[in-house]
C-alpha cells in the first residue's frame, strides 16, 4: 500500500547546492522540502511498542473513538454518554463516523486528521461505512505496519508514556520490557506526585517503606523506586501532568515535597530530565470519561520557583492554557535549564499553533522544541506531523524572509541546521538520547 497525499522523507540534495544563497521567492520551497526531509523525534505520545499488546492502539475503530473525537461527537448527536458507554466499540465507531464524516463535514482537526489518515493508505474517505478500513487495517501485521506508519509521518523516534503503577503495563516491565529501536521509555509519575492517597499502599506493597504522609522513610524509599524503574525502563526523562492549580513551593502539598526532595534529586542523580505538563482541569465532566478533562490558566511562578530552585535540573515544560503560553516563553529566556515543547492538547490546532510558535521564534530563536504529537493512536502521528510540517514551513519561512531582508545570507544548510536544531538536538541534548 503506497501513501498517497502525504509524502514521506526524501534524502537532502548536494552540499553545493544546500550552501547557495537563496533568493526570498526560494525561501518557503526549501523550508518546506527541509521538513518533509527531515525526520523528527516525537518527544512525547501514549503510543505502545508490540511488546506491550492490547494497550498499543491502532486502527479505525481505536482512530474514530479517540477521545478528541468522542467530545465533537455528543455535539452533533442525540446519544448520551451513558447510551454510548454500553455501545462495543465498533458500534461507537460507526456512531461516531456517521455523526461527524457522514452527517457533516470533518472539518475540526481531529475529524480531518482521520480523513488524511484513510487517504494516505489510498482507502476511501467518504464511504457510508467502514467496512473496507476495518479489512485493510485488520490485513495489517503490526511490525511492518508500524514501520510503514513511522515512515509516512517521517518520525524516527517515538517516545511513549510509561506508568510503573499500571495494572495493564506493569506485567511487560516486570518480564524484560520492550526493546524496539524506535520506541522509548518515560516514567510517568503523576499515581505518585499527585496520586499519592491513592497509590502509596501499592509501593507499600511491593516492598517500598513508605507511609500516607510520605514521612519518616518515604523520601528515601521513592527514590529507590525511581532507581529501580529507572533500570528496567532506561527511560528518556521523568514526566508528570499537572493540574491547572498547581503551587511551588506548597508545604502543604505532598506534590511539591515528593517533587522536591524525591524526585528532582532522582533526576540529577540519574542524569534526566523532568517533564511538567501545567494546566489540566481535571474531570470537568466525568460523563465524557477520558474526554471529560478540560483547561484552566496555571500561575507559572511554579516554573520560575523550581528552575531557580534547582538549576542543576533539567525541565521539559509544556502548558495547557493559551493564556500561559507567552510568559512560558519569557520563562525560557531567563532560565537556560527550561526547554518550553509542543503545542500540547487543546492548543495543538493551525491557528494557535502558529501565534505560540512565532512568539517562541521570536523570543527564543530555535532553542525550543516546537511540537510532540500526543499521540494515544499509531495512526495519529500520520496526520498530527503532516499538519505540524503544512503549518511551521510558512512560519520558519517568513523568519528566514525577515532575516533575509535584514541583511543575512540564507542557506539551505543551514536551514538544516535549524530544523534539525527544533526538532532533534534539542532533545538529544536534554535527555542525552543518541541516535543509532
Ligand atoms: O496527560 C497527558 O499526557 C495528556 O496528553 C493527556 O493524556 C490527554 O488526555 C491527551 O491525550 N492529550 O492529547
Ligand atoms: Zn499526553
Amino acid at each position: 500500500m503506497t501513501a498517497t497525499s502525504i509524502k514521506s522523507p526524501r534524502k537532502n540534495g548536494s552540499s553545493a547546492a544546500s550552501a547557495r544563497r537563496l533568493k526570498s521567492e526560494q525561501i518557503l520551497g526549501e523550508v518546506q522540502d527541509v521538513l518533509a526531509s527531515t525526520q523528527v523525534i516525537d518527544i512525547h505520545t501514549h503510543l505502545f511498542s508490540p511488546a506491550f499488546g492490547k494497550i498499543g492502539l491502532w486502527g479505525i475503530d481505536k482512530l474514530l473513538t479517540y477521545h478528541y473525537l468522542e467530545s465533537e461527537f455528543f455535539r452533533s448527536s442525540d446519544t448520551t454518554p451513558e447510551e454510548y458507554w454500553k455501545l462495543s466499540k465498533t458500534e461507537r465507531a460507526d456512531a461516531i463516523w456517521q455523526a461527524l464524516f457522514v452527517e457533516n463535514s470533518p472539518i475540526s482537526e481531529s475529524t480531518r486528521g482521520v480523513v488524511a489518515v484513510l487517504d494516505a493508505f489510498g482507502l476511501p474517505t467518504n464511504a457510508s461505512g467502514l467496512q473496507e478500513a476495518r479489512r485493510f487495517f485488520g490485513a495489517q501485521s503490526i511490525q511492518s505496519h508500524i514501520r510503514k506508519v513511522l515512515q509516512i509521518a517521517g518520525a524516527s523516534d517515538v517516545v511513549m508514556t510509561n506508568d510503573p503503577l499500571d495494572p495493564e503495563e506493569r506485567p511487560v516491565w516486570m518480564s524484560g520490557g520492550q526493546n524496539h529501536p524506535q520506541f522509548h521509555a518515560v516514567i510517568r509519575l503523576d499515581r505518585i506526585l499527585w496520586g499519592w492517597p491513592q497509590h502509596w499502599q501499592q509501593l507499600a506493597s511491593e516492598g517500598y517503606a513508605v507511609d500516607e504522609r510520605a514521612s519518616g522513610k518515604s523520601i528515601d524509599e521513592v527514590r529507590r523506586f525511581l532507581a529501580d524503574w529507572h533500570k528496567r525502563m532506561r527511560p528518556l526523562y521523568m514526566a508528570v501532568s499537572l493540574a491547572d492549580t498547581f503551587q511551588f513551593p506548597d508545604e502543604r502539598c505532598i506534590t511539591s515535597k515528593l517533587l522536591s526532595d524525591a524526585v528532582l534529586p532522582s533526576c540529577r542523580e540519574l542524569g534526566l530530565p523532568m517533564s511538567l505538563m501545567i494546566g489540566v482541569r481535571r474531570q470537568v465532566n466525568p460523563r465524557l470519561r477520558l474526554a471529560g478533562d478540560a483547561v484552566g490558566k496555571a500561575d507559572l511562578r511554579s516554573i520560575e520557583n523550581l528552575c531557580r530552585e534547582f538549576p542543576e535540573n533539567r525541565f521539559l515544560v509544556s502548558v495547557l492554557s493559551r493564556e500561559n503560553q507567552h510568559e512560558l516563553a519569557v520563562y525560557a529566556r531567563k532560565f537556560n535549564n527550561l526547554m518550553p515543547f509542543g503545542c500540547w492538547w487543546f492548543l495543538n490546532n493551525p491557528s494557535i499553533v502558529e501565534e505560540i510558535t512565532r512568539e517562541r521564534i521570536e523570543l527564543l530563536g530555535t532553542s525550543f522544541i516546537p511540537q510532540h504529537s500526543d499521540a494515544r493512536v499509531l495512526e495519529q502521528v500520520i496526520y498530527k506531523w503532516h499538519n505540524t510540517r503544512r503549518t511551521l514551513a510558512p512560519i520558519l519561512a517568513n523568519a528566514y524572509q525577515l532575516l533575509l531582508a535584514d541583511g543575512a545570507e540564507i542557506t539551505r544548510q543551514k536551514i538544516q541546521r535549524d530544523v534539525n536544531r527544533l526538532f532533534r538536538t534539542n532533545f538529544q541534548k536534554w535527555t542525552g538520547f543518541r541516535d543509532e
